[in-house]
């Protein structure tokens, strides 16, 4: 098998990073980790090889990929099921669902995503309270999960998929920050926190963090 790498950033708190990481662990499949400093510009030197000079990217063989989207696609082909544990359903409809959530958490919720930011989940928490903005999007991330999960299950779908953990670390950016969540929605977002494959990007150091 060709030699797999994922490039992150160097503190682990790319939302996007988070997901191509956990899509990776989830395949079981080895691989080298690389952490990227975007503080001092190394995405954009020559060395770095994503086209887009996009983080995160993945690297198997000779081929390079970024977007972590394409990533989890891209991984789901290559190290396919039932060979390989799956990132999404294996329904039609319901994968396309997950695919549905995965691209709405990444192409909205702006507010939410700019007063919460990925640092006040994995560095320091913020106490600022919502703006009228993020009130209306998280009122809108709280209608569409009242669609979508069901009180008492822990999983959008009857097993574990991507989307489960793009739409936790989402909720999680309110919960952690002491924004209230309902109960079932906050089980849901806690629940896919303390999936080994998530607790083990938390565990990765920030404690030199620089801001960029
Ligand atoms: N849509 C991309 C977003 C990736 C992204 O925004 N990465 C940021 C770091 S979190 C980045 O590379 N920024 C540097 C740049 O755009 O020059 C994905 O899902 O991977």
């Amino acid at each position: 098998m060709s030699e797999l790498h994922l490039y992150i950033d160097a503190f682990s708190i790319s939302p996007y990073a988070m997901s191509a990481f956990v899509a990776l662990e989830e395949k079981a499949v080895p691989y080298k980790l690389v952490h990227v400093g975007m503080h001092t510009g190394e995405h954009r030197q020559p060395t770095y090889r994503a086209r887009t000079g996009r983080v995160p990217s993945l690297q198997h063989g000779e081929f390079v990929l970024a977007e972590s989207s394409a990533i989890a696609e891209y991984l789901e082909e290559a190290f396919a099921p039932p060979e390989h544990p799956p990132l999404l359903p294996t329904d039609l409809k319901e994968r396309g669902i997950a695919r549905e959530v995965m691209a709405w958490i990444r192409s909205d919720l702006m507010p939410i995503r700019e007063e919460r930011p990925t640092t006040s989940v994995f560095i320091e928490r913020v106490n600022k309270p919502l703006s009228e903005q993020a009130q209306a999007a998280r009122r809108r991330l709280l209608a569409a999960c009242e669609r979508l999960l069901t009180p008492g299950k822990t999983t959008l779908f009857s097993q574990w998929c991507l989307a489960d953990t793009d739409l936790a670390l989402m909720l999680q950016r309110l919960n952690l920050n002491g924004d209230e969540l309902p109960g079932p929605v906050r089980a849901f977002a806690e629940a896919n926190w303390s999936r080994p494959s998530v607790t083990k990007w938390l565990a990765h150091s920030r404690s030199d963090y620089t801001p960029y």
